[in-house]
C-alpha cells in the first residue's frame, strides 16, 4: 500500500515544540488529545510533557483557566524566548493554541487570539453507495471516500484520526459527512446505519469536530409514512423520535444538512409550503438536543427554457428566500452559495448573503475544483475566497456572515486531494474561516512552511511564483469576465464554449456576432445588478463603473467596447488566454527546477498535473479564442496564431 502523506503535518513539524518541557494542566477529553500530541512529539524530539500542576517551571504551559472572554475556542499566548505560556478558557483553546504554535515553528507569539466565526465546517459530498454517475464521492477528484467503499463503512479509523488531526490544526471545528444529494442507501444513515455515523463522530470528537448528516427532506416517506409535509403532525412525530435516537446515539451530534427543492431532491415545495416551514421543523426539532438545521440556499430553476431571457438563476436563491427574513429559528443556517451562480472561477457575491439581517447566513465555498481545474490544475483558491470575504469587488461577506461552511477535497488519495498542492486550499479555507482577515500569501506561507519543514528557501520562492496567482492564471485561460461555465457539461473539465448555452441549466453567455455576456442590469436585463445594496448596484448596472473582472456577468457587451483596463472586450479574451496558458508553462518550468527539494513521489505527481495543466490551458486557449475570432471576425490586433 502506498503511504499516505502526511499533507502539512508531517513529524518535522513537530521539532520545535517536541523538544520543549510541556506542562498540560487541566482535564478533559481535548486536553488528553493535547496531551497524547505533545508526548508523540516530545518522544521523537527529546522534549517532555508533565501533567498537573506545582513542580519545577516549564519553558511551554498549558493552561485552562484563562479569561472567559476567550469563548469557547479562543487562547492568549504569552512569553519570551525562553518561556512560552498557553492558557485557554475551554480545552478546545488550548488544542487551536498548540497548532498555533506548531505553525509559528517556536517564535514567540504574544496576542489574543478568537475564531470570527463559531462554526467552521466541511461538507463532503461522499456517497455510500457509488453512484452510477457521480461515483463514490460526487465532485471528488481524489479517489474514494474516506468513510466509506461500495456500499460499506471503509473503517480505516487511522486514516480518519489523521485527517481529524489535519481538519483541527487549520480550525475546521465541524464536519457534515455525507452528501447532500441524499440517495436511498445514504438514507439509512440517520436511521438503521446510524452506528456508522457514531463511529466516525468518535474519532472526529476526539478533534474537537462535530459531526453533522445530509438528510433527506423525504425521509419519512423514504420510512414509511405517506408524506413529508412539514405541517404534518406524523411527520413533525417520525423527525422527534428519529431525533431522539441520533441523540441518544451521539450526545454531540450537531446538526442536519438539507437541499431542498433543488435539482430535483425533494422539499417543502411539494406540499405547497415554503422553505422556512421545512427548516422551522427541523430547527424546532433539534433546537430540544442542540443542535442546527444547515438548510441549503441553492433553489433554482434547472429546467428552464434558453429561449426565455426574462429567467435568471442569478436571481433564483434571492428570490425564494428573501420574502423569508426573520422567519427562520434562530438554530437555522441558511447556507448560500458564495455566488449567485455555481462556484465558478469569478461571480461576484450572491446578493442574498447580505440580503437577510434577520437570519444566519452561512456562507459555502468549495474547496473541492469542481470547476477550477478538479485538482488537476494548480488553482490556489484563497486569494478568490479573500477577495470576496473583505469585498474587493462587492460587499464584504466576512461582515455578515454568521458562518463558513467548504466543499471537502479530500479522498482516499495518498495526497489526500490528488494533486498535491491542493492540500493548500484546504488549509487555507479552515484559516480563512478562523480569520478571513489574513493574507492569503501568508497563509500560503504557514501551509508551505509546516509541509516542506526546512526546505531551501528557493522551493518556497517557487511555490509562490507558482501557486499566488494561479487563480487568476486559471481564469485567464478559461471564460472571460466572469461570464462563468463554458465547461464540458456533466463531468465539467475542459472547454465547450456552447456546452450549455441552448441547455435547461440557466448558465448562458449569449454571445452572438456583435458581443458577449448576460445582460443584468436593471435598465435593460434581468434586474439582478439592482438587487446589491448601495453603492454595489449602481456600480454593477453602468458599463463603464462595472469591475472588468464581472464585465460580462452584468452586461452583454459588443466586442468593441473598451474596459476599464483601456482594451476591447475581444482583445482582452485574446490577451488574457494567450498570457494564462503561457503562464501554466512557466509554472510548469519553475517546477522542474524544484527535483530534490521535495519528496520524489510528491514531484512526480506535482510533474505530470502540471503537464496535464499546460495541455488543457492550451485547448482552451484555442477554443476561445477560435470561437470568439468566428463570431466576431475581429481579428487579434498582436497577429498571434488563432485558429
Ligand atoms: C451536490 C452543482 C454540482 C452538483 C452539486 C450541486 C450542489 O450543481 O455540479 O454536483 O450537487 O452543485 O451544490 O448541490
Amino acid at each position: 500500500m502506498t503511504e499516505v502523506d502526511a499533507a502539512w503535518l508531517p513529524p518535522q513539524a513537530w521539532r520545535a515544540i517536541g523538544s520543549r518541557r510541556i506542562r498540560v494542566t487541566g482535564s478533559g477529553l481535548l486536553v488528553d488529545t493535547v496531551a497524547g500530541e505533545l508526548r508523540q512529539a516530545c518522544g521523537r524530539f527529546g522534549g517532555e510533557v508533565v501533567r498537573g500542576t506545582g513542580g519545577e517551571p516549564c519553558d511551554l504551559e498549558m493552561s485552562l483557566g484563562g479569561d472567559e472572554s476567550l469563548g469557547p475556542e479562543g487562547y492568549a499566548l504569552t512569553g519570551d524566548d525562553t518561556r512560552t505560556v498557553l492558557r485557554a478558557a475551554r480545552p478546545h483553546g488550548l488544542l487551536h493554541g498548540m497548532f498555533h504554535l506548531l505553525r509559528s515553528d517556536d517564535a514567540p507569539v504574544h496576542g489574543t487570539f478568537r475564531p470570527a466565526v463559531p462554526r467552521r465546517m466541511l461538507d463532503h459530498w461522499d456517497n455510500v453507495d457509488v453512484h452510477p454517475v457521480m461515483g463514490q464521492v460526487e465532485r471528488g477528484y481524489a479517489g474514494g471516500s474516506l468513510f466509506w467503499r461500495a456500499g460499506r463503512p471503509r473503517r480505516d479509523l487511522a486514516r480518519v484520526t489523521a485527517y481529524a488531526r489535519l481538519l483541527a490544526s487549520c480550525g475546521i471545528n465541524a464536519v457534515a459527512l455525507n452528501n447532500v444529494n441524499v440517495h436511498a442507501t445514504e438514507a439509512h444513515l440517520l436511521t438503521d446505519r446510524l452506528g456508522e455515523v457514531a463511529e466516525l463522530a468518535g474519532v472526529f470528537r476526539r478533534y474537537g469536530i462535530r459531526t453533522h448528516l445530509s438528510v433527506s427532506f423525504a425521509a419519512p416517506v423514504l420510512h414509511g409514512l405517506d408524506t413529508a409535509d412539514p405541517l404534518d403532525v406524523w411527520v413533525r412525530r417520525w423527525w422527534e423520535k428519529t431525533t431522539a435516537q441520533v441523540y441518544a446515539t451521539i450526545p454531540d451530534f450537531g446538526g442536519y444538512l438539507v437541499k431542498a427543492d433543488s435539482e430535483g431532491r425533494p422539499g417543502p415545495f411539494t406540499y405547497g409550503r415554503s422553505h422556512a416551514d421545512g427548516a422551522n421543523l427541523l430547527a424546532d426539532v433539534l433546537a430540544a438536543h442542540g443542535g442546527v438545521v444547515h438548510w441549503r440556499a441553492f433553489v433554482y430553476n434547472h429546467r428552464q427554457d434558453w429561449r426565455d431571457r426574462g429567467v435568471d438563476r442569478a436571481r433564483a436563491a434571492f428570490d425564494h428566500f428573501t420574502p423569508h427574513d426573520g422567519a427562520f429559528r434562530d438554530n437555522v443556517v441558511l447556507q448560500v452559495k458564495h455566488g449567485p451562480m455555481d462556484f465558478q472561477a469569478r461571480e461576484p457575491a450572491s446578493p442574498l448573503i447580505v440580503a437577510m439581517p434577520e437570519t444566519q447566513v452561512g456562507v459555502e465555498f468549495q474547496v473541492t475544483q469542481e470547476y477550477t481545474g478538479q485538482q488537476r490544475h494548480v488553482c490556489y483558491l484563497a486569494p478568490m475566497w479573500s477577495a470576496l470575504l473583505t469585498g474587493t469587488h462587492g460587499p464584504a461577506l466576512a461582515e455578515v456572515a454568521a458562518e463558513f461552511v467548504a466543499v471537502a477535497n479530500v479522498g482516499d488519495d495518498p495526497f489526500w486531494t490528488g494533486h498535491p498542492l491542493a492540500q493548500a486550499n484546504l488549509y487555507a479555507f479552515g484559516r480563512l474561516a478562523w480569520d478571513p482577515e489574513l493574507d492569503p500569501a501568508a497563509v500560503l506561507d504557514e501551509w508551505a512552511g509546516l509541509t516542506f519543514p526546512r526546505a531551501p528557501r528557493r522551493l518556497f520562492d517557487a511555490l509562490h511564483a507558482i501557486m499566488d496567482d494561479s487563480w487568476r492564471t486559471y481564469e485567464r485561460y478559461t471564460a472571460p469576465l466572469g461570464v462563468g461555465f463554458m465547461v464540458r457539461p456533466g463531468h465539467h473539465y475542459g472547454p465547450d464554449v456552447d456546452g450549455y448555452e441552448y441547455t435547461p441549466w440557466g448558465t448562458y453567455h449569449h454571445a452572438d456576432r456583435d458581443g458577449v455576456g448576460v445582460d443584468r442590469t436593471v435598465a435593460s436585463g434581468t434586474g439582478c445588478a439592482g438587487l446589491y445594496p448601495k453603492p454595489w448596484a449602481q456600480v454593477y448596472e453602468s458599463p463603464d463603473e462595472c469591475p472588468d473582472e464581472l464585465a460580462l456577468f452584468f452586461h452583454h457587451l459588443p466586442y468593441e467596447h473598451v474596459l476599464r483596463s483601456g482594451v476591447t472586450v475581444i482583445q482582452h479574451i485574446y490577451d488574457t488566454h494567450f498570457a494564462g496558458a503561457d503562464e501554466a508553462a512557466g509554472m510548469r518550468e519553475r517546477w522542474a527546477e524544484m527535483a530534490g527539494t521535495v519528496p520524489a513521489a510528491k514531484f512526480e505527481r506535482v510533474r505530470e498535473l502540471l503537464a496535464e495543466q499546460v495541455r488543457s490551458a492550451r485547448e482552451w486557449r484555442d477554443q476561445i479564442n477560435a470561437y470568439f475570432f468566428r463570431k466576431s471576425g475581429v481579428p487579434d490586433a498582436k497577429g498571434r496564431q488563432i485558429y
